[in-house]
Formats: structure tokens, sequence, C-alpha cells
């Protein structure tokens, strides 16, 4: 008889609610929707074995020791400079329209930056699918918590526990922002391992849809941070400039990235086999702290942006092989946007992972 599952959660990311994203030229309801974790917060509430309790609070030095400083700042301030100067009467979320792209400078030399922070954003921000609204900034910081608070669980002696983020974290790099994602969760837990808890190496399971090229660049040179995804291909899904498997990572991190680019319509068959391989590495890894899983749930066939064809059974399936490696671990969620099947596919995954 196993304790239940602690669950980390907080109501402050009902205030992100983004309204819209652009995405091939045409502007979409959010799929990343509040509505996202309601629906998984009151199915395990429902039907699962889950003691749920609140995050505490860790302040941004977390934040700041995978993010940079500059990115943190910018986001901070980018609501309040867009309504001071009058870009938004506030009924609408802010998504910039300019981006700083490597290529602008070339040979030149810039030598200022916008005065407010809803344009600077614009340097800090990959794709238009990350608006902010005046709740985007708390909520991102109520999930890092959240995910912190779970790490902490589980470096406590919890066997697992999951932080239902939201917004979610892996697009989200050192000094960028995309992809939904505005902190990056997974990878801030991570370092944290490192950093506070004693951890010497520390491996991280990416099984959302998506490349999670944010955590994969974090940790690009790190030798002590393993990160391995199962996603779409990039050659064919978002975010498309990662996650290929020629991508094993550089310097002290020369081998301790992989990717597992899948095909179209991949079933449980050929996803089991990707995820053997992974699961093969993190044992050769070694890791003495807890295995940290990006949990994405957009692989279900039922999924509005994703190709997958895996089915709620799978997740169980799924968890109980990673279980196996009789690891501690930390769930975060990530992406997944089939609302009505979101809370089964979190239940079953969390009922593999505990070894049922
Ligand atoms: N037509 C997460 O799952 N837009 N982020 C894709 C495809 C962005 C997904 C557009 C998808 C981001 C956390
Ligand atoms: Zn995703």
């Amino acid at each position: 008889m196993s304790n239940p599952i602690p669950v980390l959660l907080t109501d402050a990311h009902l205030a992100h609610a983004g309204l819209i994203e652009l995405t091939g030229g045409r502007e979409i309801p959010c799929w990343e929707s509040p509505e996202r974790a309601v629906a998984i917060e009151a199915e395990l509430r429902a039907h699962g074995d889950c003691s749920f309790e609140a995050p505490t609070e860790h302040g941004r030095e977390p934040i700041t020791a995978v993010h940079d400083a500059n990115l943190v700042e910018v986001f901070e301030h980018a609501w309040t400079d867009a309504l001071a100067a009058g870009a938004t009467d506030g009924s609408r979320p802010w998504i910039p329209d300019t981006y700083l792209l490597a290529a602008y400078p070339g040979p030149m030399r810039l030598g200022a930056l916008p005065s407010g922070a809803h344009h600077r954003l614009g340097a800090y921000l990959f794709d238009t699918a990350t608006p902010i609204v005046a709740g985007t900034w708390g909520a991102a910081l109520a999930a890092v918590d959240v995910a912190l608070t779970a790490a902490e669980r589980v470096v406590g002696g919890a066997s697992l526990a999951y932080g239902l983020c939201r917004p979610p974290g892996h697009h989200a790099a050192r000094g960028m922002l995309g992809g939904y994602c505005y902190f990056n969760n997974a990878a801030i837990v991570a370092e944290w391992l490192r950093r506070s808890a004693g951890a010497r190496r520390v491996a991280i399971l990416d099984i959302d849809y998506h490349h999670g090229n944010g955590t994969q660049q974090i940790f690009w040179e790190r030798g002590d941070v393993l990160y391995l995804s199962l996603h779409a291909d990039p050659a064919r899904a978002y975010p498309y400039y990662s996650g290929y498997a020629a991508e094993t990572g550089g310097g002290d991190g020369a081998g301790t990235t992989r990717n597992w680019p899948l095909a179209a319509h991949t079933t449980l068959d050929g996803y089991a086999t990707a995820l053997a391989e992974a699961l093969r590495l993190v044992v050769a890894f070694a890791p003495d702290g807890p295995l940290v899983i990006s949990a994405g749930f957009d692989t279900f066939e039922g999924d509005p942006i994703g190709d997958f064809a895996l089915r709620t059974p799978d997740y169980a399936e799924i968890g109980r092989m990673v279980a196996a490696l009789g690891m501690p671990m930390v769930v975060l969620q990530e992406g997944g946007y089939a609302v009505e099947a979101l809370g089964a596919n979190a239940l079953a995954l969390l009922t593999g992972l505990r070894g049922a």
C-alpha cells in the first residue's frame, strides 16, 4: 500500500489566460488554456490517490540560476509597460511584432535599446504563440514554485511527486520565451537539485510531443545534466529548429543530450522502443538525484496539435516502464491540449509511475 501521491498546485494559473495565439498567419484561441489544469485537477481529485498541496515561495534565485536576468526583468515589466505606453488597452494580450534575430546586427554595432519592456521583449521571444496578459508573470512565478515544491517533496522522501505546472516550461531557453512557456520549470528544478539538494548528476526525461528546445539549450554544455527527449520529428513539427537525432550536446556536455524524433501516427509500439533506449541511458548515467520528467499529453491520439496515436492506457504502460528504474521522480506538467482526456491521461501516467 503506497502513500498518496503529493500533487502541487495553485489557482494562480487561472489569471494567465492568453486569449489568442497567432499561428500560421491566423489568430486562434490559445490551446494552452486554464481549463487544461482545471481538468487535470478535477480528475485527480475525483479518482486519484493524491494529497493536494499548495506550493511555497522560492523567490527569483532559482530562476536566474537558469535564465538570463535581463529576460526576467523584461518579462516582469512587459505587460505594465505595454499598458503605460497605450500599446494595449488591457483587453488583448501583448504579443510583440518585431523580433531581434541573431542576423539583425550583422556587422553593425548597435548602441541602445527601446525604452518599453514590451518592445524589448522582442529580443527575448521566439514565436507568436506566447502571449502576455496581466496574470502571466504571477502564474509563471507560481508554476516555478509548484515545480520546486514538488522537488522538495521528493528530496524529503516521497518516491513520486507531481507538479501541476501551468504555464508549461520546456520551450523556454536561457534568454528566450516561447512555445507557451515563460520559465523552464524542469530546468529550474534540475539546476536546483544540483545546487541546493546535493545531487551531482540529474537526468531529465522529456515525453512531451514537442522537442524541449529550451531545456536542451540550457544544459547543452553540461555533463552533469542528462537531457533525453522523445518527440515529433522537427522536420515536420514545432519547434522545427531543434530536436534532430544528430544533436547530442557539446563541450563538457558532449553525449549528455539525446533526441528521439518520431514519425507521425506513432503508437505505443514505436514509442516504447525509443523509451526503452532512453531508459537504458538513464541507467548508464547513474543519476544520484531524482529523475525529472517533463510530462506532456500532446502525444495523445486525440490531441488537436499533435499527430501521435497514444491512447489513455498507454500512459500507464509508459509510467510502468519508467517506474521500473526504481528512481524517485519529480513529474512536471508540460503540454497536452485534448482537454477532455487530460485528466484521464495524467491519472494513467501517475498510476503507472507508482508501479501499479
Ligand atoms: N501549428 C507545449 O506543448 N505552436 N508547447 C505550434 C503548430 C506552438 C507547444 C503551431 C506549440 C507549443 C508546451
Ligand atoms: Zn508540447
